[in-house]
């Protein structure tokens, strides 16, 4: 008993060297240094995440979910997003591929990941918020400093997104970049995804002159970002794609705020300002303690 308690107790505090994942199954547990770091900076890189086999499995299945999705929410036209010139060329966005890829629902309600977040954000409980494959295709322009919560249907200081890497990401194919410590200072205030990089410092001033880290990224690492942190991504400037996929975590509790996002039509017209949003269909818990 002893024996089982120490080596549990190892595994997560391990402040140890990561190794190359060689194990059977994904990375899920976390050493402290990368728990306080996250809880330091509002996000944290998590190497090795995927096994090797893991990363070809999943970068396929992906890839083809995202080539079997024309539509960028199911069942939502929300004309004016595709269409636009400059959106549409910051990234091939699907949103919520678990709902028309059983292969990539395996992923998202991956009972292991969602602990990690929680674990991340010290909560009881995360349900799914929405997944989301953001593929930078060639030449692709660069993603605007921006802080995700306040697109979303609920408002919460414990939101958190996994954001994992299926090709090597780097500063010349669109690497993604974050403010140390901001998501403290954060409030929903926001700008869209736009074609001026920093407008986002016009809102947060204070912001203007912190420098920013930059998360390159070896394929099958991932990384964690509150839902508060400011961050962006440069443009990719290679011939090749740089693929990523995202899963969006909420802490199990949320009440809906009023903005729409990603809610599917029927949801939207049932749910008043303030309600739960527990609908086991549509955010799944994924984690409970
Ligand atoms: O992949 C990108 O370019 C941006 C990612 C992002 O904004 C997010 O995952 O919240
Ligand atoms: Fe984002």
């Amino acid at each position: 008993m002893i024996l089982i308690v120490f080596e549990h107790y190892s595994k997560i505090v391990s402040n140890e060297t990561i190794r190359k994942n060689t194990d059977q199954r994904m990375r899920t547990q976390l050493t402290s240094a990368e728990i306080s770091r996250y809880r330091k900076d509002g996000f944290v890189r998590i190497e090795n995440f995927f096994t090797a086999d893991e990363l070809c499995k999943w970068r396929k299945i992906i890839s083809t979910a995202v080539t079997a999705r024309d539509e960028r929410i199911p069942g939502r036209n929300d004309g004016g997003v595709l269409g636009d010139e400059f959106y549409d060329n910051v990234f091939t966005q699907r949103v919520n591929l678990w709902q028309t890829s059983p292969a990539v629902k395996e992923l998202v309600l991956n009972k292991a990941i969602g602990q990690m977040a929680a674990t991340l954000e010290d909560i009881p409980g995360m349900r799914l918020w929405h997944d989301q494959a953001l593929f930078k295709g060639p030449w692709a322009n660069p993603t605007a400093w921006h802080i995700d919560n306040p697109y979303w249907s609920f408002y919460s200081k414990h939101a958190t997104t996994i954001w994992i890497a299926l090709d090597d990401v780097t500063l010349q194919n669109g690497a993604l970049y974050c403010l140390p410590g901001a998501y403290r200072q954060a409030s929903y205030d926001n700008v869209a995804i736009g074609k001026n990089v920093g407008s986002l410092f016009n809102v947060y001033p204070d912001w203007k002159d912190r420098e920013p880290v930059c998360i390159e990224m070896k394929a099958g690492d991932a990384s964690f970002h509150n839902g508060l942190t400011p961050h962006a991504a440069g443009p990719n400037m290679t011939p090749r794609q740089r693929r990523a996929f995202a899963i969006i975590y909420m802490p199990d509790g949320c009440r809906y705020n009023g903005q729409r996002n990603v809610l599917p039509q029927a949801l939207f017209e049932k749910l008043n300002k303030g309600d739960l949003l527990n609908n086991n269909a549509f955010n799944p818990i994924i984690y409970q303690r």
